[in-house]
């Protein structure tokens, strides 16, 4: 009785076995996708020639019938890896009275602020193709907060204005920039109109403009 348990028991084990060891014989593949990554892009706007910017203007001894169309000649790149989109903004704009000159009070003026912005004429504009001249696509800064084309400006002598004008926000100016490529060569002309008289005398402005990239969201 004993030999008949075990002999069943062996034989089941048997069968288990040779069922077991069947499954082994299907066919099977293995394939491996290894060291998946993931790497963000860079965002990083670069005006003129250092990163950080560290163009300014500076004009001293200015009179009347001054001009001066390349002010500042900057180029404005997206120096990172996606794409971006630009905005400028002109703010601070502080005119200082300094001294008042005999001159000057004869002519009226008092110590309240200067008045060097209000006579000041500015003009701000892209040249995107870098070729030096107001081209087919550029642009520029108008004092109302837009943006004006080549195409529907002749002549940039048409959008001189004063520098107090243009405490303005420009958003999007350009849109969908690919990471490495230039914006263009921002570029600033100013004049000082003959006959402003003088009450600028020795007086002067300081103003911002800041340059933003955002990322580009676009799909
Ligand atoms: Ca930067
Ligand atoms: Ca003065
Ligand atoms: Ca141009
Ligand atoms: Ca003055």
């Amino acid at each position: 009785m004993k030999t008949d348990v075990l002999l069943s028991i062996m034989a089941i084990a048997s069968a288990l076995f040779l069922v077991g060891g069947s499954t082994y014989a299907y066919f099977n593949d293995v394939e491996v996708a290894e060291g998946n990554t993931f790497t963000t892009g860079t965002l990083n706007l670069k005006v003129g020639d250092d990163d950080e910017c560290t163009e300014t203007m500076t004009f001293s001894n200015l009179k009347p019938g001054d001009s001066n169309d390349s002010a500042a000649i900057w180029l404005i790149s997206n120096e990172g890896s996606i794409a971006g989109n630009l905005s400028v903004k002109i703010d601070n704009i502080i005119n200082n009275e300094n001294v008042i000159t005999e001159p000057e009070r004869e002519s009226g003026d008092t110590t309240v602020g200067g008045e060097l912005g209000a006579y000041l004429r500015l003009v701000f504009w892209m040249d995107v193709d870098q070729s030096g001249d107001w081209t087919a696509g550029d642009y520029c800064l108008l004092s109302n907060g837009t943006t004006e084309s080549h195409g529907n400006i002749v002549s940039l002598d048409a959008v001189y204005d004063t520098l107090n004008n243009f405490n303005e926000t420009w958003p999007g100016v350009q849109n969908s920039v690919a990471g490495g490529a230039d914006f263009g060569q921002f570029i600033v002309a100013y004049t000082l109109l003959e006959g402003v008289g003088n009450t600028i005398q020795s007086d002067n402005c300081t103003f911002n403009i800041s340059f933003t990239l955002d990322q580009d969201r676009s799909p």
